[in-house]
């Protein structure tokens, strides 16, 4: 036994740094708790060549997701030990849940979820009941409760993490990418991890030389929090270089997501990252067997800042070239990482999060001669189903259970498999053929050789489509209300701009020299996307928040690139309706152009339901009939829950719906976070084109939740303006007019 360095002053157990060293830690670093042990304080803790840690003879018991150390008589009891690494109980007085983590990615043992302001509550979650959380005699906090009322959720810690934003060459798939931009010197970012109720906290740093920066937190709701939803131009101003901005807010769902630049085209040169919280779901799978969250994407060799200019001149988003699973891959005959490998046991129920952070390609997942039980998509926990393949669109995520072989030998002899990430037809595209078979799923870890393997893909279509509807049934039920933003009695033609709630996507020509619009680059008209009045176009130095009151929100709506909406004042259980169609013609609409395309849509600061996904015209619907029994579009009076072609029973519920080719989406969210969100395709491309607008809820109620925090926004955005006011810091400062040559979102 060697002697430790050790801390026995009382240390902050609630903000833990995640990031601290744990895997490789030097064990000086490790700070150790002993609240508890009176005169013991004067026997040394001493620690074995295995790493445990002892007081005396006693061992103590070490958390492995923050590196703490705790004396046993700091536990009241240890209720419940599921074996493995995984095990909760109760610390003082307040329960500590367990939560699940797979060690082959050198994870040490599963995050703790310390609950300390929950006294008399014990964890009940386990490899035997993975619904239930939190338990005080007959009481529940599980998988039936409403985790939309922030009352309900348990109340947990906050949990503070760093990240810095930096630019470094990159070689994810060995093929060396100049520009990548990275989240503390990793691609992908770190995995920030917490758990069902906690508060996050996240400072960044932005050490960018020519860009500023803000980060999102897809699908968080930001409930009562828009001012940290991280979209630079509406929440806030860019984040300057050298400048800092800390993110706060609520995990009040559970599941998985990513975090991801949203300024301009940012993320696509690697600014990105996963998020899981940590919280209960709908079937069960076996202790120590999650695996970390695997990030499909779609990647080039050049920046897309060098691809953007391509796509302003041809409409078109530029070809990829290559794909990766959590920031590995394999590319022509250069050096070749392995191949993303997993590793099953036989029998065994495990939990895969599988999150497609691309920029432009719908993927479709699957394990040849493996089953995917499908229990959460977004944030949303849902009734299981089995298939075996997966559509994952841009920003969407699922959990899914991949159960192993009792005996994997049999359907391929050396129960190797491969695991495959085929980009889907008509939401993709590639110069060339990517290599399909990703990864490979393994059972023998005494195998002498790794082979690959045999394995044949299972047949399914690969056609542009999200997840089957009917597939989709959320947990906890929705009953959708009618809508409070359409007047049945309205034409929606006679409506002014920022009152409209249909929502054409295609492509307008717009700005050059006179046009009196301010796109950038002005020297002709450029064909741009949009969905509203004319293609987005935030301005960084004057953000929406700060402009909520009456007068500057006239000036914000005057403003036509701006694509404003002021929803009705309503209440949070009112309902606010969106159809958004895609159609390849329309009624003569000025200059405007369709083309049939999908688009990944994504709403911040809400899960809405999908009411109704159709791939036919939403002018002329051949299933939808009038009362004269002609085919055509709902009249705002068959906008209803009355109208049986609307689903409002418990629809699918997420953050990011794919819009069929030359279809339409009829979407409802609750008006219950005050706010100003973007909505928006989820394209990069077509997002830095203009393919988004920005939504204005219940205004004077955001300006209250702003209020406390508003001195730091208008900080931050002085400091960009200083920043940007220095023409020598723009990256065309010979071409001063180009700095923000695209939508800034
Ligand atoms: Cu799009």
């Amino acid at each position: 036994m060697k002697l430790a360095s050790v801390w026995t002053s009382i240390v902050q157990v609630f903000n833990i740094l995640s990031f601290a060293p744990t895997k490789d830690g030097d064990v000086a670093q490790i700070p150790i708790t002993l609240h508890n042990t009176g005169d013991g304080a004067k026997i040394p803790v001493t620690q074995d060549d295995s790493g445990r840690f002892y007081h005396g003879s006693r061992p103590l018991i070490q958390e492995y997701s923050s590196g703490m150390v705790y004396h046993p008589d700091d536990f009241k009891e240890v209720p419940l030990r599921t074996g493995g690494k995984e095990f909760s109980y109760v610390h003082k007085n307040y329960p500590v849940v367990g939560t699940p983590k797979n060690d082959q990615d050198g994870e040490k043992g599963g995050l703790l979820c310390h609950y300390p302001d929950m006294s008399g509550w014990e964890p009940c979650y386990s490899d035997q009941n993975r619904s239930c959380w939190l338990k005080k005699g007959s009481q529940r906090i599980d998988i039936n409760t409403d985790y939309e009322d922030p009352e309900k959720v348990p109340k947990g810690i906050v949990r503070k993490f760093h990240l810095e934003v930096s630019e470094q060459p990159i070689s994810p798939d060995g093929t060396t990418m100049e520009h990548g931009k990275v989240f503390n010197r990793r691609y992908p970012g770190p995995w920030i991890e917490a758990c069902w109720g906690d508060t996050i906290e996240v400072t960044v740093k932005n050490n960018l030389r020519w860009n500023g920066t803000s980060v999102h937190w897809h699908g968080i709701r930001q409930f009562r929090s828009f001012q940290h939803d991280g979209v630079n131009g509406i929440t806030e101003c860019p984040i300057a270089p050298g400048d800092s901005f800390t993110y706060r807010f609520k995990a009040l769902q559970y599941g998985s997501a990513w975090y991801h630049s949203h300024y301009s085209l940012q993320y696509g040169d690697g600014l990105l990252g996963p998020i899981t919280i940590y919280g209960p779901s709908t079937a069960q799978f076996d202790d120590n067997e999650a695996f970390r969250p695997l990030l499909l994407t779609d990647w080039n060799h050049r920046s897309v800042f060098e691809d953007w200019p391509l796509m302003l001149n041809s409409g078109a988003a530029p070809e990829m070239t290559n794909i990766l699973i959590n920031g590995t891959g394999q590319f022509g005959f250069g050096p070749k990482p392995p191949k993303y490998t997993l590793w099953l046991d036989p029998g065994k129920a495990h939990l895969l999060i599988l999150v497609n952070t691309a920029v432009d390609t719908t993927f479709v997942f699957s394990i040849d001669d493996h089953e995917l039980e499908v229990i959460e998509m977004d944030f949303v926990p849902i009734k299981p189903y089995r298939t075996n393949n997966i559509k994952i669109g841009i920003g969407q995520r699922y959990h899914v259970i991949v159960h192993g072989f009792e005996n994997p030998y049999k359907a391929e002899r050396y129960g190797n498999y491969w695991m495959r990430a085929v980009p889907a037809r008509k939401c993709s595209k590639f110069a060339f053929g990517p290599d399909q078979q990703m990864g490979i799923v393994r059972y023998n870890r005494n195998a002498k050789k790794l082979s690959d393997p045999l394995s044949e893909p299972p047949l399914y279509d690969i056609g542009c489509a999200d997840e089957p509807y009917k597939s989709l049934v959320p947990h906890i039920p929705w009953t959708v209300g009618n809508p409070v933003n359409i007047d049945p009695h309205t034409d929606p033609k006679d409506l002014p701009d920022h009152k409209r709630y249909i929502f054409d996507v295609g492509r307008t020509s717009s700005g050059g020299p006179g046009s009196g619009e301010p796109y950038i680059p002005d020297d002709k008209a450029y064909e741009r996307w949009d969905m509203h009045i004319a293609p987005f176009r935030v301005n960084f130095s004057d953000p929406t928040l700060l402009a909520l009151d009456d007068a500057n929100m006239d000036r914000l709506i005057a403003q036509r690139h701006l694509d404003v909406v002021v929803l009705p004042e309503a209440r949070k259980d009112q309902w606010i309706w969106m159809v958004i169609t895609a159609p390849d013609k329309v009624p003569p609409n000025g200059s405007r152009i369709f083309f049939p395309a999908a688009h990944p849509m994504h709403l911040h600061g809400h899960d809405f339901a999908l009411l109704r996904q159709s791939t036919n015209n939403w002018y002329n619907d051949p299933e939808i009939e009038d009362d004269e029994g002609d085919h055509k579009l709902f009249p705002p009076d068959k906008l209803n829950c009355a109208n049986r072609d609307i689903n409002c029973q418990n629809p699918p519920r997420r953050d990011v719906v794919l819009l069929p080719a030359s279809g339409y989406v009829i979407i409802a969210f609750k008006a219950d976070n005050p706010g100003a969100w973007i909505i928006h395709c989820h394209i990069a491309f077509h997002a830095s084109s203009g393919l988004a607008m920005q939504i204005i809820e219940n205004k004077n109620q955001a300006m209250d939740v702003l209020e406390p925090e508003k001195t730091e926004i208008e900080e931050e955005c002085r400091k960009w303006r200083d920043w940007h006011g220095e023409p020598m810091n723009h990256w065309d400062f010979h071409h001063p007019t180009h700095f923000q040559d695209d939508s800034g979102v």
